[in-house]
């Protein structure tokens, strides 16, 4: 849109004096987003509405992006970035004498994810928006985020996050669109006169499910698309005996995230949130489509429906009951357009993050659903007994164990599902999923992750946007491709020094920042060597921090090496007990290094508390490595690692995830590689013949690191130390950190050496950012309309460089 400097001014002025009777200059910073944000929604209201008309009209194939999650980060920046009047909006705020990025920073993160799953979600809605896509969220409005991490004595503590303290501008309440879900009670099914079956239910828990919708902007297009977010509340007319506690069990299914990312969290409310948001969204859609339409028989010609992970995989039966309840649509014709509706994506191998509900619990919430299930899982097992045997159908069956398996009714319930990395998608082919691979072999796809350069180069990383678009002009923000020009200047040593210099001052910022937010003084002048992520143990933050360990060993023998600072940022899951004595140990080993003169020269660490999106800008753009250091074969794709390999960070990585394309993409002498491949850890799972006491054994460094995490040098680890210790060698060192201590190690050395090179090192660096654009979402999304949802996306073009398995 266009909006000259002098328009805005007069419009900002406006708008803070309609909301707050008072001139700007008496206005907090908090007051100042206000009105802000109420402005630049008031620019997106038009373009809004018309995007919506548009898509009615033209009746567009959209998409409906299902997710327990998404993590948008702060939207007023994005959104003036995307609507195309930042730079406008800045000069007028300075020259109001404000501070935009104050204003920008008094916005809450809304914290409603845990890590990637979220994160993805929403890079997808910008992305799909920024395309042209007609692709809408589907969410739940939590009213509580993901906890605030603090340190207490090192200890991680849980504090509420009350993100909508002081509201939400960017969503607008439609109760007009209301929708309700119904809980509990029996069903029963009794013939009509018209031969439908009538679907009576009895003695239900009602639920009014309100929509909220945030407008999602696309960059540069004029399209906007919307993501939907439910709120449970009590229906309109509950009547004179309806309960205060009544109401009060109803609003907790929207008031607090989940805050486990694999854990599969077997919790009734979990189960709850679960159907609220999907059966919300499956009523609003099938209502939409109902009021130009008089049959369902067109639907799928319409309606992509995409499942984020299993959370919402009760889309399937849920779509399959309004077909046949509602729509008295029969099972065969239901079926079809369900699956041709629905597909799957998978974000995890891990065993206990396979959502499996008990089946008592899920048919006494449930009833029709679950009853619906049955007839699945009856007509599959019908199906594919006589050819597959009942052995293999039984384990993978819907039901089965006395569990209804979601992973299982996903897949058999959707047209296509896909893994986040080539390496991912094989090992769902192979293990995760291998039976339901033989029966379903061309549903089995991979779709590489991606990210959204807009927020982490544009929004970002500042700096280094100018200097790109100083040296190859600006053709990257809308085609991040066009990065690859940079490839032209690999020997400009001119430019590689200014590259240098661009980090220089990235990281200067980040270390006020670090100041700012945890009084620690850091040197700038170090190698940032960045680790940001969930806390887990298949992560192996731990081995980063044995790394630590035996730097802290070699520095006090007197080995000189340039110095570092190691930056940490995760949350571990308050319930996972292991990953909060990970952290403990870091925070001792932090201030363990910190106060010892001889050895603070050169190593320093870091853990800033409550990372998340809006910290990710601030530490990204600053970072020398990235440490993407997980257990061959457990990652399924990653995202840090796109993001920090953009900001020209060199990866330090093991073949895992997306590691494996990021390799691809910048050779082999572009990234640091080290550790076990996925098929020697397979090996030796196989031979069952891991010892990781022999590691131990052999080799006197590492023999030194894991003393003492036991032996008194590290104050105040004794529980932690000695149960990390007992894991690792009593335990046989489930992530096999041992047994990569060595390379990992050799594969620092050989950073070490390269960082006293600046100019290799930013040749490297030149590469990495050069080769980052394929990583963008928005190629992922168009991949997904193209092979997947099946709908037809107008700009930009992608270059066929895919990265299919
Ligand atoms: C969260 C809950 C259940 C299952 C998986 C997750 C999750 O966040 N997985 C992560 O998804 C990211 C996006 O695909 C991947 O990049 C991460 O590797 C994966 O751990």
């Amino acid at each position: 849109m266009a909006l000259t400097k002098e328009q805005f001014i007069t419009e900002f002025k406006d708008m803070a004096l309609k909301l707050y009777a008072a001139p700007i200059e008496d206005l907090s910073s908090q007051q100042l987003y206000q009105a802000l944000a109420l402005l630049t929604r008031s620019y997106i209201a038009q373009p809004w509405a018309d995007t919506k008309e548009r898509y009615d009209e033209e009746e567009t194939k959209q998409v409906f992006y299902f997710s327990i999650e998404f993590l948008p980060g702060r939207l007023l920046q994005s959104n003036l970035l995307n609507l195309g009047i930042l730079d406008e909006v800045e000069a007028g705020l300075e020259e109001l004498d404000l501070h935009p990025q104050k204003i920008f920073a008094a916005e809450a993160d809304p914290g409603l994810g845990n890590g990637g799953l979220g994160r993805l979600a929403s890079a997808f809605m910008d992305a799909m928006a920024s395309v042209g896509m007609a692709g809408n969220g589907n969410g739940i409005r939590y009213q509580y985020g993901l906890f605030k991490q603090a340190f207490v004595n090192g200890y991680q503590v849980e504090l509420p996050d009350d993100w909508m303290r002081n509201g939400f501008p960017w969503e607008t309440r439609k109760e007009n669109r209301a929708v309700t879900v119904k809980f509990g009670g029996w069903v029963e099914l009794r013939p009509s006169r018209s031969g439908h079956l009538r679907v009576i239910y009895h003695n239900t828990d009602d639920v009014l499910a309100v929509p909220y919708d945030v407008a999602m902007v696309g960059y540069h297009n004029g399209v906007v698309n919307n993501l939907r977010l439910w709120s449970a509340e009590a229906p309109i007319n509950a009547g004179p005996h309806f309960t205060l506690e009544q109401r009060e069990r109803i609003n907790q299914i929207t008031q607090i995230l989940y805050p486990d990312d694999s854990d599969n969290a077997g919790k009734e409310l979990r189960l709850r949130q679960e159907y609220f948001f999907t059966s919300a969204g499956i009523q609003s859609i099938v209502r939409h489509y109902r009021r130009t339409h008089n049959s369902m028989a067109g639907f799928a010609d319409r309606v992509a429906i995409h499942i984020n992970d299993t959370h919402p995989a009760m889309a399937i039966p849920e779509l399959m009951r309004v077909l046949m309840d509602d729509e008295h649509v029969g099972w065969d014709e239901a079926w079809r357009i369900t699956l041709k509706v629905m597909s799957y994506t998978n974000h995890t191998l891990l065993s206990e993050a396979l959502e499996v509900w008990p089946i008592d619990m899920f048919s006494g919430l449930l009833p029709r659903i679950y009853q619906i299930v049955q007839e699945i899982d009856r007509r599959f097992r019908l199906a594919f007994v006589p050819q597959f045997g009942q052995a293999m159908i039984d384990r993978i069956a819907p039901l089965g164990n006395g569990q209804v398996r979601m992973a299982y009714l996903a897949t058999i319930g959707s047209h296509a599902v896909n893994g986040v990395a080539p390496l991912h998608s094989e090992l769902l082919k192979k293990d995760v999923l291998h039976d339901l691979f033989q029966i379903f072999p061309e549903r089995f796809n991979n779709k590489t992750n991606g990210i959204t350069p807009r927020r982490w180069i544009q929004i970002g990383d500042r700096p280094l946007a100018h200097l790109l678009d100083k040296k190859i002009g600006t053709a990257w923000r809308q085609n991040p491709l066009a990065l690859r020009k940079l490839h032209d200047y690999i020997d400009d040593t001119r430019f590689l020094a200014d590259l240098n210099a661009t980090k220089a001052e990235n990281k200067r910022e980040l270390a006020k920042y670090i100041d700012q937010t945890v009084h620690v003084k850091v040197d700038p002048d170090a190698i940032f060597d960045v680790q940001i992520k969930r806390l887990h143990a298949y992560k192996r933050q731990l081995l980063h921090l044995l790394g630590i360990l035996d730097a802290y060993l070699a520095i006090k023998r007197g080995e000189k090496r340039p110095k570092r600072l190691h930056i940490f940022g995760a949350k571990a899951a308050p319930s996972y007990v292991y990953a909060k004595e990970i952290i403990k140990v870091m925070n001792a080993v932090a201030d363990m290094v910190d106060s010892d003169p001889e050895v603070s020269p050169y190593l320093q660490v870091v853990f800033l508390p409550n990372y998340g999106v809006s910290m990710a800008e601030k530490i990204i753009p600053a970072a020398d490595i990235s440490e993407q250091i997980s257990t061959a074969g457990k990652e399924a794709s990653g995202t840090s690692n796109m993001k920090l390999m953009s900001a020209g960070a060199l990866t330090l990585a093991t073949l895992d995830g997306a590691n494996i394309e990021i390799k691809n993409a910048v050779g082999d002498d572009n990234i640091e590689i080290f550790g076990l491949t996925e098929k020697e850890i397979a090996g030796y799972y196989q031979r069952g013949d891991y010892r990781s006491r022999d590691f131990y054994e052999k080799d006197p460094r590492l023999h030194a690191v894991l003393d003492m995490l036991v032996n008194g040098k590290i104050p105040g680890i004794e529980t932690e130390g000695r149960d990390i210790y007992n894991a690792l060698l009593m335990y046989n060192d489930e992530y096999f950190v041992l047994a990569d201590f060595e390379s990992y190690l050799a594969a620092n050395a050989r950073l070490d050496k390269l960082y006293q090179q600046p100019e290799l090192w930013a040749k490297k660096a030149l590469v990495n950012i050069a080769e980052s654009g394929r990583f963008s979402a928005d190629f992922t999304v168009q991949r997904y309309g193209r092979e997947i949802w099946h709908v037809i996306p107008q700009t930009p073009e992608d270059d066929g460089s895919d990265t299919e398995a």
